[in-house]
């Protein structure tokens, strides 16, 4: 087996042997290597904020064991329409105003239909406008959907590979592991920003949390941001009732990413409504840097605002500021500040 080298540099040629080699180390040994590196490239006092808004929600025709807007599963999520682009720019400055720095908008497609592009364009222009960064997760692109796209200034585009290759069948029939390669690949083509992760504890083995790992940061860049979702279990869907998975393994998937890309933003993503602030603690000391926030992810809850504030007041944390365009960075806004203001005197 290869030796584990104490410092990593970007890479993209990571085996299953070596990133087996991280679950195995000893806990506070792993931990110690992920905030090591974490400290390479961020301040680990800085958590990127990002708000989640379903702009068309449920009635999708996909099979995704986990979800709760596909119609086939009876979980009590009802479709909806596309969001008109004032409302959806009206939640836009609610998420700024509560300290968010980039709004990521959601829809329960297969793919966009290409007349849906000119309506979700409008409001990326509007949110854009506002100061927020921009995100979208429709489903599958072609090349000129994902054009259009970046010409109305997407910021980043959200498609995970959810799962290992070899465990990808067990939770999804309707389109193949090789469908989200191609869309990261048009993404990537056209220039915008990647955020790809997946989902743990769906009943994966070690070996495919590694085998999701390896794959990611394997990819022919690695993804921008990583959002490291915990499954959320929802009644009616295939995956409700599967097996807990144990916290310290979540941790440390959480610190086997920052390892493997240390660069890129690691989401401790779906899942924290249910999680200890102990355990959120953990993961930020593993390398955790980003987060969603506000009350709802899609469909399902997310912890409070407050409850968000109360939790970086205790550990003294702090928003990070958007970052607009190529790497220029916009100072902290008067919501930030509010944010962070709210944070200081409560730690006080
Ligand atoms: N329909 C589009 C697609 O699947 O690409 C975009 C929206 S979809 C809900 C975005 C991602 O949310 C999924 O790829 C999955 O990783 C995550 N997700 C969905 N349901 C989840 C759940 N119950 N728990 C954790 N993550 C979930
Ligand atoms: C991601 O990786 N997780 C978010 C976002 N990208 C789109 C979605 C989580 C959805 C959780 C289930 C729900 O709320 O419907
Ligand atoms: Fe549809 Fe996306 Fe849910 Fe899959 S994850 S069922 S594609 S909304």
């Amino acid at each position: 087996m290869p030796a584990v080298s104490q410092h990593l540099a970007l890479r993209h040629d990571w085996s299953r042997e070596e990133v087996l080699a991280l679950f195995a180390l000893p806990f506070p040994e792993l931990l110690h290597r992920a905030a090591s590196v974490h400290r390479q490239h961020f301040d680990p006092a800085e958590v990127q904020v990002s708000t989640l808004l379903s702009v068309k929600t449920g009635g999708c025709p996909e099979d995704c064991g986990y979800c709760p807007q596909a119609a086939r599963y009876h979980t009590g999520v009802d479709a909806t329409k596309l969001m008109s682009t004032e409302a959806v720019v009206e939640k836009a400055k609610q998420a700024k105003a509560a300290g968010a720095s980039r709004f990521c908008m959601g829809a329960a497609w297969r793919s966009p239909k290409d007349r849906d592009i000119p309506k979700v364009a409008a409001m990326i222009q509007e949110v854009k406008a506002l100061g927020l960064e921009t995100c979208a997760t429709l489903g599958m692109l072609s090349g000129d959907q994902a054009k259009a796209l970046k010409s109305a200034g997407l910021d980043y585009y959200n498609h995970n590979l959810d799962t290992a290759p070899e465990f990808y069948g067990e939770i999804i029939h309707t389109r193949e592991f090789q469908d989200r390669l191609d869309t990261l690949a048009h993404v990537r083509d056209v220039g915008m920003k990647t955020c790809c992760g997946g989902i743990v504890g769906m009943g994966e083995s070690r070996e495919q949390r590694a085998g999701l790992l390896q794959t990611l940061a394997n990819l022919p860049a690695h993804p921008d941001s990583v959002p490291i979702n915990r499954l959320v279990q929802v009644e009616g869907t295939p995956l409700a009732g599967t097996a807990e998975l144990d916290p310290f393994e979540f941790v440390r998937t959480i610190a086997i990413a920052r390892l493997l890309m240390p660069q890129s933003m690691v989401r401790l993503s779906a899942g924290r409504e249910t999680m200890s602030d102990e355990l959120q603690a953990l993961c930020f000391a593993a390398g955790a840097n980003s987060i969603f926030y506000g009350e709802k992810l899609l469909t399902t809850g997310n912890p409070d605002v407050a409850r968000d504030q109360a939790l970086f007041a205790r550990l003294g944390l702090r928003p990070m500021p958007a970052s607009i365009g190529d790497g220029e960075v916009e100072p902290a806004d008067a919501c930030s500040t509010t944010v962070h203001a709210a944070i200081t005197v409560e730690a006080a």
